[in-house]
């Protein structure tokens, strides 16, 4: 089919034509409406008209920028990223991943699995909400998307493959490129530059160029690693849960990547709420279990990392008898610290961009009292800075832990 803007109407009308669709809904009518409020993209929730909790979710891309508009182009096939992704993603953690009951590469389309009876994780954080299991989930499709996506799994010509299937998402890479490691940190007019302007934080924080020296140290990893199939955005807005299960949406971004730059993304955000209770709401026991469920994310993705790569003796990378045990585990005890400290790094690029760069989140640029805003923009800048510059020199989780409570 050729690609056309939908509409909440015109969803309906192309959602008529598919099968998988018309069986979801058997009988009865649906009508849709949107509810997107990502930066990038439409997202229609497609109700049934008898029984509104039967429901599905279609997602769009159109030709621009969503958040800033027509007037910023940006190609449609982003979505051809986030349909494979998601589909790669789903056969290897399916528990995590939405079902998908129709993609079209030609419509920039996909229809998924409606998470009605999850909320996006970065409101409840805000909303001081607990979760026992996220750890154990998010630590699990961490170590599992990463592992089996590497050449410390996969062969040679396979992980080659991979590469080829993604690593086209030219443009959203280079957004990254752009707006996580470039334009945060410079005079630029996509900032939030009422804030920029006379502000002494941003002026610190623009002419430090120890600190911008790093960054580029750490923009050039995620230019040419080519580790792991990454999310590639996986913020706590890429995050739907409730008690009991965790599911991972809106994997665009993704490309062969970096292995530490989705671990950063989420120690970012989690830091970054912690600096919200910490300013905002001084709630001590919250502040413990967001230091808690940090700390538990990292450890238990060190052990299953660990864990699946000890099940696997022949790969891309190590082919087996190559070289003795203990030395093995050596080597891999020394590998997965380099990940962590690369998590560390991009963790504090991906702080900093919140603070002056485009796309504020909640958890800061939402905090309406100015001063208190301006206290919590100090502090992320603190440890963004701190992490960006001793990343290399971090042994364990327990040294993240304390440059956070410090
Ligand atoms: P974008 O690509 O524009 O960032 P997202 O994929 O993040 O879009 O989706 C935007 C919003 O739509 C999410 O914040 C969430 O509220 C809602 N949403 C997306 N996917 C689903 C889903 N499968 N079930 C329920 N709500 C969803
Ligand atoms: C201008 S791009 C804005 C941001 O939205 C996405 O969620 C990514 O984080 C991107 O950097
Ligand atoms: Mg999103």
């Amino acid at each position: 089919m050729k690609y056309k803007v939908l509409d909440k109407n015109s969803v309906v009308n192309y959602l008529f034509e598919i099968q998988e669709v018309m069986e979801f809904f058997g009988d009865d009518d649906f009508e849709a409406s949107e509810i997107g409020d990502g930066n990038l993209n439409f997202v229609y929730i497609v109700k049934s008209t008898t029984n509104p909790k039967k429901a599905l979710i279609a997602k769009q891309a159109v030709p621009y920028l969503r958040c800033v508009g027509e007037e910023f182009p940006l190609s449609r096939e982003r979505m051809t990223y986030e349909i494979r992704a998601l589909t790669k993603f789903k056969k290897i953690v399916p528990e995590f991943v939405p079902k998908l009951y129709h993609t079209s590469e030609d419509m920039s389309l996909v229809v998924m699995q409606y998470l009605g009876e999850h909320q996006i994780l970065r409101y409840d954080l805000i909303d001081k909400k607990t979760f026992p299991n996220f750890s154990e989930h998010i630590s699990t499709y961490l170590a599992n998307t990463l592992f089996y996506t590497s050449s410390l799994y996969l062969q040679s010509d396979d992980k080659r493959e991979l590469i080829k299937k993604f690593n086209d998402n030219t443009e959203l890479c280079k957004l990254t490129e752009d707006f996580v490691f470039t334009f945060a940190f410079m005079e630029n007019e996509t900032n939030d530059n009422e804030n920029v302007k006379d502000n002494p934080l941003a002026a610190k924080i623009f002419n430090d160029m120890e600190f911008k020296k790093r960054v580029l140290d750490l923009k050039y990893k995620f230019m040419t690693q080519t580790d792991a199939l990454i999310h590639g955005d996986l913020h706590t807005g890429s995050i739907m849960l409730n008690n009991d299960e965790t599911y991972v949406i809106d994997p665009e971004f993704a490309f062969v990547g970096p292995f530490g730059f989705d671990i950063g993304a989420l120690l970012a955000n989690l830091v970054n709420n912690y600096v919200h209770h910490h300013i905002v709401t001084g709630d001590q026991e919250y502040k413990e279990w967001l230091l808690k469920t940090t700390y538990e994310v990292l450890e238990m993705f060190d052990e299953k990392f660990f864990e699946l790569w000890d099940s696997q003796k022949d790969s891309a990378l190590i082919t087996d008898g190559y070289i003795d045990d203990s030395t093995l585990e050596q080597y891999k005890s020394q590998f997965l610290k380099s990940i962590l400290q690369d998590s560390v790094g991009f963790a504090g690029c991906k702080m900093a961009r919140r603070v002056f760069g485009v796309a504020g989140v909640e958890d800061i640029r939402g905090i309406k009292n100015k001063e208190l805003r301006a206290k919590a923009e100090e502090l992320v800048i603190n440890i963004a800075k701190e992490f960006v510059m001793k990343y290399d020199s971090i042994n364990s989780v327990e040294d993240i832990i304390e440059i956070i409570k410090r």
